[in-house]
């Protein structure tokens, strides 16, 4: 049985990474048996979750565990596409995943509120006395990541313009289309549904999600994934499941 290696749900989201996220509904796409662990994260072979343990065998990175999953138990994620239609869900996966997600790391974890209230309870097991010094460190380590990345460069308004165009684009390419990619899920939707997911995200107070909210096929097509991929969820992210 595969193991995925996660954070567990939290924020009101299956998990509170999209890639973890993504990488259960592959799994799920896939109909394949699996686990979830939330021990594996001091483990993680790149020190980023998600991985995966298929049978012995450790892969790392939601794109890889996708590949593998291709290869080894021949699925093809994107078997109605053509290489054209193919091209543009890669160009759409990657905004996501290297694009919309730093604004939205950086409305979790740079802002104070959001930050109180999401990413620092996962460390509330972390003795009292020394919290506030391993919250800051963590923090600093997150700034230098959106530096390095460059979002960290630009002010809070340009983050979210920039996140905010993304969300657009892919609220303009679903359309009135029930999946990404037309009228069933490929691998994209796997990707989609948990980076539009994570942006309405109610948890948090964000102008990133007033710009998700504006779109009301979002919000419809993640009650529609709920609904395909978590049937024993009501709602995700202020969705309710609806078919
Ligand atoms: N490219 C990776 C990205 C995974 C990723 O960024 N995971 C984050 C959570 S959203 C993580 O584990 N971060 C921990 C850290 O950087 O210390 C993938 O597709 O799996």
């Amino acid at each position: 049985m595969i193991t995925l290696y996660s954070f567990g749900p939290g924020f009101g989201l299956p998990d509170p990474s999209p890639f973890v996220t993504k990488a259960e509904v592959l799994l799920k796409m896939a109909e394949l048996p699996y686990r979830t662990d939330t021990t594996g994260f001091k483990k993680a072979p790149k020190g980023k979750l998600p991985y995966i343990d298929d049978e012995g065998k450790i892969i790392a990175d939601s794109t890889f565990i996708r590949w593998h999953l291709e290869k080894k138990y021949n699925i093809d994620f994107d078997r109605a596409l053509d290489p054209e239609e193919r091209a543009i869900a890669w160009a759409f996966e990657k905004m996501m995943e290297d694009h919309l997600y730093w604004a939205v790391v950086h409305a979790r974890w740079m802002d104070d509120a959001n930050f109180a209230k999401g990413p620092a309870t996962f460390f509330r097991g972390v003795p009292a006395p020394i919290r506030p010094l391993v919250l800051a460190m963590i923090r600093r380590k997150l700034r230098r990541m959106l530096h390095g990345q460059g979002f960290g460069r630009h002010s809070p308004d340009e983050i979210i313009a920039l996140g905010a165009r993304s969300i657009d684009a892919t609220a303009a390419f679903l359309g009135a289309k029930p999946f990404m990619m037309g009228s069933e899920p490929t691998g994209l939707d796997a990707t989609a549904f948990s980076f539009v997911a994570g942006a309405l995200c109610p948890l948090f107070d964000t102008p990133l999600r007033t710009a998700a909210e504006r779109h009301e096929n979002l919000k419809r097509y993640v009650g529609r994934m709920t609904a395909r991929f978590y049937p024993d969820q009501a709602e995700i992210a202020g969705c309710k499941a609806a078919a």
